[in-house]
């Protein structure tokens, strides 16, 4: 395609750090709530833990080098809040925020602009154990100990911020995205208390961002897809847009506009799930604002209407098996909508609906609603990746999968969408959120199974290449 991405434009990759890391005890870190939702995983499914993930804390350096020789320009990760306060809050270890001076020096030296993420998904277990995580508002204050920390710490060096991971995928997958204590997990009004705890503790980063790091820009990483009605019945048209204002807007208003949307708050309290809003809440909303949005693209979603009376499903299709046609079942809100699958799209293995153009729809939709500059901070195909007698891994369903994709997105930017970043899921293989190592992502494979974490050898896939000389070009390849 002809180059139309800026000069500067920003590709990379992301991972996040209970993915990628392992480590998961050493070096005085102790458990997130992740590396015990992904043990128990372990255990019950068979899929790999975060023990050892891809072993990026022992292989960073040649990671960064990898990522150097694919030309990135960007590398966007988190920080375990574990590794750097193994209690959640007190005393820093020193040896665990070392390891990120060092991954920070080390993308730098090499000309990597780091991204920053300070929460993807793996709260400190201590927290858990204390008071029960996120249900509690205790940990907003503790988050912002913990995120004043470390703005602090790389003010100098890191300008790109965002703050929480996916609030909305968090919001659908509670119980897989955060430890629930098992007394809790039919209570669906504590969905949104907890999103709406983390709408404070968003708030309070973006404005340690603005106030410490000189000339740093922070926003929220939100998983986002934007929805179709599966007819253009007017009933199915507004089923879309009823999912639409629950599933995107309730997010995107908070982070642009520091409201919530009306529909959605008024079926939320038609409902008994509304969250408790106390005095201050939303002026401190309003003052956290953000300077850009990063979005995380996989898929776009599909809805039809739903009438009252149907029976409520609350938790969405999780396909673990890889085989198509596995999803567990669709999101019901009687009333209000239904999620269901689009005929139109075909699929991944996992039944993620496969949709380029969607990308640029989003793009294009959300900058001329909120005008404020996009990145793109995940974006990826999940697949059974085969290391072939050859020594190579050849990923082209993977290639076809992100060239259509940055190709939707040059499109969004010759309509005069303003996009600093390319980021894909994801760097190197890593531990799915729900589906150990099996379904992989990466341009750079991880030489392990499920059971066994042999010696986690890098090796390039094809893809590795390709994206290479899509930096080269600056897109145009
Ligand atoms: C996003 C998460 C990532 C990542 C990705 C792929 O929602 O931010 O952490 O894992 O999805 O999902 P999965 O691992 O379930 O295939």
């Amino acid at each position: 395609m002809k180059n139309i991405f800026p000069e500067n434009f920003l590709w990379g990759a992301a991972t996040s750090a209970y993915q990628v890391e392992g480590a998961a005890y050493e070096d005085g870190k102790k458990a997130s709530q992740q590396d015990i939702i992904n043990r128990e995983n372990y255990q019950k499914y068979g899929f790999a833990n975060a023990d050892i993930a891809s072993d990026h804390y022992h292989h960073f350096r040649e990671d960064v080098a990898l990522m150097k020789e694919m030309g990135f320009k960007s590398y966007r990760f988190s920080i375990s809040w574990s590794r750097v306060f193994p209690d959640g809050v007190g005393e820093v270890n020193e040896k665990g925020i070392q390891f990120y001076r060092d991954l920070i020096d080390e993308l730098l030296k090499n000309g990597i602009e780091p991204i920053v993420t300070l929460y993807h998904y793996d709260l400190p277990w201590a927290l858990v154990e204390k008071y029960g995580g996120w249900i509690d508002r205790q940990v907003v204050d503790d988050f912002a100990y913990f995120s004043g920390y470390i703005i602090n710490e790389f003010k100098d060096k890191v300008k790109l911020w965002t703050t929480i991971n996916e609030q909305s995928i968090i919001v659908q997958y509670w119980t897989q995205k955060c430890y629930i204590p098992e007394q809790y997990r039919d209570n669906n009004q504590l969905r949104y208390q907890i999103n709406h705890h983390m709408n404070l503790a968003h708030a309070i980063a973006c404005k340690q961002v603005h106030e410490m790091v000189p000339g740093g820009k922070v926003g929220a990483a939100l998983g986002y897809s934007p929805i179709y009605p599966l007819t253009s019945c007017p009933e199915d048209m507004m089923a879309a847009l009823n999912a639409h204002d629950l599933r995107n807007s309730f997010y995107l208003d908070i982070y642009f506009k520091g409201t919530y949307p009306k529909a959605a708050m008024i079926y939320l309290e038609k409902h008994g799930l509304a969250p408790v809003i106390q005095d201050g809440d939303m002026e401190l909303i309003k003052e956290g604002y953000s300077d850009f949005l990063a979005l995380n693209y996989y898929a776009s979603e599909c809805a039809k209407a739903c009438p009252e009376g149907t029976k409520e499903i609350r938790y969405n299709g999780v396909n673990r098996s890889g085989k198509k046609g596995d999803i567990s079942g669709y999101e019901t809100h009687p009333g209000f909508y239904e999620m269901c699958k689009n005929p139109n799209l075909d699929t991944t293995d996992w039944d993620w609906s496969i949709d380029p153009t969607g990308l640029e729809y989003l793009l294009r939709d959300l900058y001329e609603r909120y005008g404020k500059p996009l990145m793109i901070t995940e974006n990826g195909m999940g697949a059974f990746d085969k290391l072939t007698e050859d020594g190579k891994i050849h990923d082209d369903y993977r290639i076809e999968y992100l060239k259509a994709h940055i190709q939707a997105m040059g499109k969004a930017i010759e309509y005069g969408v303003e996009v600093w970043a390319y980021c894909p899921w994801s760097a190197l293989d890593l531990i799915s959120t729900s589906n150990g190592v099996k379904k992989r992502y990466g341009f750079i494979y991880v030489d392990r199974t499920d059971d066994d974490p042999k010696e986690c050898r890098r090796i390039r896939k094809d893809s590795f290449y390709w994206y290479q000389k899509v930096i080269e070009s600056n897109g145009e390849k």
